[in-house]
C-alpha cells in the first residue's frame, strides 16, 4: 500500500490539489499576483510573462521601497498589468487583493542588499520572513494554485575557494549575512506551508543575477555606472572572491518554467555556469567601457564576506529543459548598453538616498573619486 506524506494526507483533508492542474498555468488566461514587481528581477519577470502567454494578466504588488521603481515597467502591455501599491506585511491588503483571485504567487518582493542588511537586519525580518508568511497565509485562505518562492543561492553559505565543490539543491544551509538568513528562513516557511498545509509550492535559488534596470547600489550596475563618470570603482578586499553570473532575463525564463512544471514542494537551482572573481568582473567591465583599470579601488572588505557562490544546475536543466540564452558576453554587451542608453535611469536612481547610503557605505560622496 502507498503511504502518504504528510503533505499529501494534510492536502487530502483541506481538499487541497497537491497536483495542481499546471497546464492552466500555461494557459492564456492565467493570473499571476507577482510582489516586488517593481523591482529589477520582478519588472524583468513581468515583461518576460507577458510576452510568452498571451492574454496572461498580472497583478504586481509592491511597497515601492528605495528599490521599487515604476519606470521599470515602462513599455509593457498595461492593459494586462496592474499595479497595486502595498506593503506583503500587511495582511489585510494583501487579502484583499488575493480576493479577487489569482492563479499562482511569485514571490519576488525583498530586501535584496547584503551591505543594507549588515547595516540594519530589521526590514530584512520583517519582509523576507514575516511577509512571506503572510504571503503563503493569503495564498492558502484565497486557493491559489501554486507558490512560487524567489530564493538566492546565498542561503547555501559560502564554497571553499578554487576546489570543484558546487551548490546542490541537497547542499545543507548555511547562510552568513542578515540577508541570507532572512531568505533561508523565508524558505523554512514555504517548506512548512507545503509540509504541513499541503501548499504547492516551489522554490528557486539563483546566483549573482546582471542586466538593465539593477539597481546601482549592487556590484555590476555601481560599477557601470560609476566607470561612465570616470569614477573609482570600490572592490572589497583582494576582489578574489567568486561570484556566479546570470542574465537576468534567463533566471526569469527558468521562474517561469518552474511555476508551469517544477514538481510541487521541491526547490531548483538555477545557474548559467559562469563562476569569475569580483576582479575579474571589473576588468572587463572597464575593458568593454575603454576605461583604465586604475579606476579599480581597493576597500575595506565587507564583514563575513562569502567567498565563492558556483551553482550546479544539473537538476533544472535535466528535469525542465532550462538552458540560458545569454553568455556572459552577450549579456554584458546588452547590459552595458542599457546602462549607456539610459542615464536619466541612472541619474535619478544615484540621487536622493543613494547619496547618503554611497557616502555612509563608502566613506565617500557618490560622484567623488
Ligand atoms: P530589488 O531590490 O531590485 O527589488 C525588490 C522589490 O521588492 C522592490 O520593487 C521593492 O519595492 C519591493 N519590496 C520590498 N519590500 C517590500 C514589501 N514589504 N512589500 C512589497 N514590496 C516590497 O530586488 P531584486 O534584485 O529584483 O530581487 C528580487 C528577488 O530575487 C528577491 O527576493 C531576491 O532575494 C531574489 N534574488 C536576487 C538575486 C540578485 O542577484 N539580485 C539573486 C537571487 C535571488
Ligand atoms: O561595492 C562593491 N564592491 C564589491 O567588491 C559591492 C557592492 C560589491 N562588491 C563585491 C561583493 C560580492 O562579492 O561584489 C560581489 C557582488 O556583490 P553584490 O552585488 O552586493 O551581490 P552579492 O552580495 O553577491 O548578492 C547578490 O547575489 C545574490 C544579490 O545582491 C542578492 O540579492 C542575491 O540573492
Amino acid at each position: 500500500m502507498e503511504t502518504m506524506s504528510p503533505a499529501r494526507e494534510a492536502g487530502g483533508r483541506a481538499g487541497l490539489n497537491l497536483i495542481a492542474p499546471l497546464s492552466i498555468l500555461n494557459n492564456s488566461m492565467v493570473k499571476l499576483f507577482i510582489t516586488g514587481g517593481a523591482g529589477f528581477i520582478g519588472s524583468a519577470f513581468i515583461r518576460l510573462a507577458l510576452a510568452e502567454i498571451p492574454g496572461c494578466h498580472v497583478v504586481n504588488f509592491d511597497a515601492l521601497t528605495y528599490a521599487g521603481n515604476l519606470d521599470n515597467l515602462s513599455g509593457i502591455d498595461q492593459s494586462r498589468h496592474r499595479f497595486v501599491r502595498g506593503d506583503i506585511c500587511d495582511r489585510e491588503a494583501v487579502g484583499a487583493v488575493l480576493a479577487e483571485g489569482a492563479d499562482a504567487i511569485i514571490n519576488f518582493a525583498a530586501e535584496s542588499h547584503v551591505d543594507r542588511s549588515i547595516a540594519s537586519a530589521d526590514e530584512f525580518l520583517r519582509t523576507n520572513i514575516l511577509g512571506t508568511q503572510v504571503l503563503l497565509d493569503a495564498a492558502r485562505a484565497a486557493g491559489v494554485r501554486r507558490f512560487v518562492q524567489v530564493s538566492t543561492d546565498e542561503v547555501m553559505g559560502s564554497l571553499p575557494e578554487d576546489d570543484n565543490t558546487f551548490f546542490t539543491e541537497a547542499s545543507p544551509f548555511e547562510p552568513n549575512s542578515p540577508y541570507s538568513a532572512s531568505k533561508a528562513a523565508a524558505e523554512h516557511l514555504v517548506r512548512a506551508a507545503h509540509h504541513t498545509f499541503g501548499l504547492d509550492t516551489v522554490v528557486t535559488r539563483c546566483g549573482n543575477n546582471y542586466g538593465p534596470r539593477q539597481f546601482p547600489e549592487k556590484f555590476l550596475p555601481l560599477m557601470l555606472s560609476n566607470a561612465m563618470r570616470d569614477e573609482s570603482i570600490p572592490l572589497y578586499g583582494d576582489g578574489r572572491n567568486v561570484r556566479d553570473w546570470i542574465y537576468v532575463e534567463d533566471h526569469c525564463r527558468a521562474i517561469l518554467m518552474v511555476l508551469q512544471k517544477g514538481r510541487t514542494g521541491e526547490a531548483y537551482n538555477v545557474g548559467a555556469r559562469n563562476e569569475r572573481r569580483n576582479i575579474e568582473v571589473a576588468q572587463s567591465v572597464l575593458t568593454a567601457l575603454g576605461k583604465p583599470h586604475t579606476l579599480i579601488r581597493h576597500v575595506k572588505d565587507r564583514p563575513g564576506h562569502d567567498r565563492r557562490y558556483a551553482i550546479d544546475p544539473t537538476k533544472i536543466e535535466t528535469e525542465l529543459g532550462w538552458r540560458p540564452h545569454e553568455t556572459w558576453e552577450t549579456g554584458l554587451q546588452k547590459t552595458i548598453q542599457w546602462y549607456a542608453d539610459n542615464d536619466e535611469w541612472v541619474a535619478r536612481a544615484r540621487s536622493g538616498d543613494y547619496r547618503e547610503y554611497y557616502a555612509k557605505q563608502y566613506g565617500t560622496e557618490a560622484g567623488a573619486n
